[in-house]
């Protein structure tokens, strides 16, 4: 019976960008006539991830439901105060779990797709079960370049701290582009990067969250050993698709489709910086000037806070001003809370996205033939910027300040700038076409992306 219907066991890790691809993956598989247990975590650091692992068990039944608690750790301890890398330390430490969890899943264990975060503790700790495992990686095929060459680089590399780095085939990352957590080695998510790194051989596989098209030179470089000789192979299974039918209901967020209906075809700029992205008070206040001159229309998510579990909740009129808001409400709708984003981009009247570039929402925009105007703020997000401009699915401003930079250095972005570019992505008529078709091409039955899982799902059943 384990080769006939293969029984996948996906291990997740924190936050929405990590859980949503693993949500949406699951949910294509158990269409696709596989088994799906899925290992979640608790307690979650957001409620919108609590939330969402319970719609989705609830949507989709016969997927089979496990759950570990794993402790909270001291952060002074392990000298890092966000809350989502010391969640991935707390999953890391829990490997020892996973003998008991997956002994008792029936039937027997086919393969077990284990997010990149927790890489280097769950891939041992699967293999020894001998259970075959593949990595989910959340970001794009560059950034996974990046991943497997940073132990490379950083055991030949002669300055003394991070420098560019010239993946081999791929290209060169600038050292203002590397994540600035990995400028530290003694930083907590600097080490785990490393180790996961260092783990990627140990998967039969790595399957991507992109396609052949967007990133063609990254993953020919890894998939003919350039970036690092041991490489498994890699799989381009994007894009993937979002589930409808776990939509979160409520007033708040049911509103902006209401607002969206009524404007018309492609006319609105969706502004949204993913679950981290707290912004400062007074950029806010920028970009509210800039969206407001650019005479566009615009949905626009603020969030001024990191996890949204967070006490001090600051009110838009405290942040924007009542006179703002009444100035912009025929044009613009403000919200806090959360969106849900990949329906909101596939609206018919959203033409652009200004973003963060966090990849899940690069992808859902390109899926959508949403074009791309990049903010990069953190983490992997200027790897990202870089490879949807190359994938042509966008534009995105390098000299703009990310969260990186020390205060001192950060400067301010101009409304009148955020408002010149946002016209510029609105007029660049040519970004859209080709990228949704491409997404929806490979998504499609028949499709590359879909051949590739097709031969996935039969390489677990031979
Ligand atoms: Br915010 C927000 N609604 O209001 P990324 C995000 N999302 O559906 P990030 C919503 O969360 P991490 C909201 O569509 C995407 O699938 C969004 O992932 C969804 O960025 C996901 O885009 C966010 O990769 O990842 O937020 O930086 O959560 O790990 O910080």
């Amino acid at each position: 019976d384990r080769r006939r219907t293969p029984h996948i066991v996906f291990l997740a890790s924190s936050g929405m960008g990590h859980l949503n691809p693993f949500l949406r993956l699951a949910a294509q598989l158990s269409a696709r006539d596989c088994r799906v247990s899925l290992l979640t975590t608790h307690p979650t650091v957001s409620a919108a991830e609590e939330r969402h692992v319970d719609a989705f068990f609830a949507a989709f039944p016969g997927v089979r439901r496990l759950d570990i608690h794993v402790p909270l750790l001291d952060p002074s301890e392990l000298n890092c105060a966000d809350p989502f890398f010391l969640r991935f330390e707390s999953i890391r430490r829990s490997a020892h779990l996973l003998p008991r969890v997956l002994a008792d899943a029936s039937p027997p264990v086919s393969a077990a797709i284990v997010d990149i975060s927790v890489a280097s503790s769950y891939l041992p700790a699967v293999a020894e079960m001998g259970i075959p495992s593949y990595i989910l990686f959340i970001s794009c095929a560059a950034m996974l370049a990046l991943c497997a060459y940073f132990p490379t680089y950083l055991a030949t590399k002669n300055t003394s701290g991070v420098g560019d780095i010239d993946i081999p085939g791929v290209w060169t990352v600038p050292k203002s582009s590397v994540p600035v957590v990995l400028h530290d080695q003694n930083q907590l998510f600097a080490k785990q990067f490393l180790e996961n790194g260092q783990a990627l051989p140990k998967a039969n596989g790595i399957l991507v969250n992109t396609l052949h098209a967007w990133e063609p030179e990254a993953l020919a470089a890894l998939n003919e050993g350039k970036v690092t000789p041991d490489m498994p192979p890699v799989l381009a299974i994007g894009p993937l698709l979002p589930v409808p039918a776990m939509s979160v209901e409520g007033e708040s967020v049911s509103a902006p489709f209401a607002w969206l209906d009524r404007q018309p075809d492609r006319s609105v700029v969706y502004v949204g910086f993913g679950n981290r992205t707290g912004m400062q008070a007074e950029q806010i206040r920028e970009l509210g000037i800039g969206l407001e001159r650019s005479g566009l229309r615009f949905l626009w998510v603020v969030k001024s806070k990191v996890v949204d579990r967070a006490e001090v909740e600051v009110g838009l009129e405290e942040l924007l001003g009542e006179e703002y808001l009444a100035k912009i409400k025929d044009r613009g709708m403000v919200v806090k809370d959360w969106v849900e984003q990949a329906e909101i981009l596939r609206h018919r009247a959203v033409g652009g996205f200004l973003s963060h570039c966090g990849w899940n929402s690069v992808v859902e925009a390109a899926l959508y033939g949403v074009r791309i105007l990049g903010w990069p703020m953190g983490g992997d997000q200027r790897v990202s910027a870089e490879a949807l401009a190359r994938g042509g699915l966008g534009i995105w401003v390098e000299g703009w300040s990310w969260q990186a930079e020390e205060e001192a250095e950060k400067k301010l972005v101009k409304g009148e700038e955020i408002s010149e570019r946002l016209k510029d992505l609105m007029a660049a008529e040519g970004l859209r076409a080709s990228a949704t078709t491409m997404a929806a091409a490979a998504a499609d039955v028949g499709g590359t992306s879909y051949q590739v899982l097709t031969h996935f799902i039969e390489s677990l059943t031979l």
